[in-house]
């Protein structure tokens, strides 16, 4: 089996090291602390998963957290996102509450939408999580909608919006970046192209001669491809996008190259499907973001183990808690079955 490889050979860390002189520890260390929280909350979810409380089909992120966090990190408060069906990452990294995710996956009452949207369908508009979608590309004409409403009205805010390398296969994704630049549309399209969709392997979907981000720049987007696992880089590229966006130069675009740990869906591995190897995932958990982060920091005196320690505990205190109200929340009523549906 071929073994898809990380394309930024020996630059992960070393990039990483000579690029901390421009930052404020407090800085990195959010961007730590932030990462390290994601990974904490899916590897809780993946343990509880199987016991089957949570009747919702979960895609984890383990693995890509550096993407969700280094973009969000760059936006304001006020900007807005949206995204697929790989949706805890956004979630959280955007501000979103724990309390109110897990209640959603465990379809309860005060889930972030009710329960009816489940782990594909995250919405809380109260941290600008405008929503995200099942379907594949979904979510990429409603967010370029969004961003034409935010610029009729005047409103200085961006739109971002996150989905996976298969979703540039899909003729809608090609329809909304003409519309954008057409119309000069403040909105970020974060493309995180892990070189899976389920099982099929990139080059089995798309000519390996043409870079995504190659063909966006057909379209006349910036567009760029960068490293999804170095943190600093990922914060570095999209402030930088996010910046010109808001000066009013229009769409940008940016692929980062990641790798997903899990299954396509569900909490395990999935080497007995025959798509991907364990030694492949070996090779790409060497440039693992969170652990290239943690020892560059280490190394680098900028974060000690005590705070390391103090930070896992209070992301673990954030979880049982998070987990204890979930599981006591109510259920949904069965006479509020037909609130908001409209036919
Ligand atoms: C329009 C549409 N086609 C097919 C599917 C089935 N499907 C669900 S997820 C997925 C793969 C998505 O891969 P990608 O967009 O690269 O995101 P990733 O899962 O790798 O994060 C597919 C084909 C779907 N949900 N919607």
């Amino acid at each position: 089996m071929k073994r898809i490889q990380y394309p930024y050979k020996g630059e992960g860390k070393t990039s990483l090291k000579k690029e901390l002189k421009n930052y404020h520890n407090s800085k990195l260390k959010a961007f730590y602390k932030g990462m390290l929280r994601i990974r904490l909350i899916e590897e809780k979810i993946a343990e509880h998963y199987p016991k089957d409380e949570m009747k919702s089909p979960i895609h984890l992120v383990i693995g890509q957290e550096a993407v969700a966090i280094g973009t969000i990190f760059a936006m304001e408060l006020k900007d807005k996102v949206f995204c697929g069906h790989r949706s805890h990452g956004v979630y959280l990294a955007k501000g979103g509450n724990l309390n109110r995710m897990l209640s959603e996956l465990y379809c309860r009452m005060n889930g972030c939408c009710g329960s009816r949207g489940g782990s594909m369908h995250l919405l809380d508009k109260k941290v600008g999580m405008e929503g995200s979608s099942a379907i594949v590309a979904g979510a990429i004409p409603i967010a370029t909608g969004a961003a034409l409403a935010a610029k009729q009205k005047g409103q200085d805010e961006i739109i971002a919006v996150f989905f996976g390398d298969a979703a540039v296969e899909e003729g809608v994704f090609w329809e909304s970046i003409n519309f954008a630049k057409l119309k000069n549309l403040p909105i970020l399209y974060v493309c995180e192209n892990n070189y899976y969709s389920v099982c099929s392997p990139i080059e089995y979907r798309q000519p390996k001669e043409v870079d995504i981000y190659r063909k966006v720049e057909a379209f006349g987007l910036k567009s760029v491809s960068v490293d999804g696992n170095n943190i600093l880089e990922v914060y570095q590229t999209s402030k930088k996008a996010i910046h010109e966006i808001r000066k009013g130069k229009g769409p940008s675009f940016i692929e980062f190259h990641t790798y997903r740990w899990k299954g396509h869906h569900g909490h395990h591995e999935d080497f007995h499907l025959g798509y991907r190897s364990e030694e492949e995932l070996k090779h790409w958990k060497q440039v693992d973001s969170l652990q290239m982060l943690e020892e560059t920091l280490f190394e680098a005196q900028k974060l000690t183990h005590l705070e390391k320690e103090t930070m896992v505990q209070q992301i673990e205190d954030e979880i049982e808690k998070g987990f204890t109200h979930a599981l006591h929340s109510p259920f949904p009523k069965k006479e509020d079955l037909l609130t908001y549906v409209y036919a």
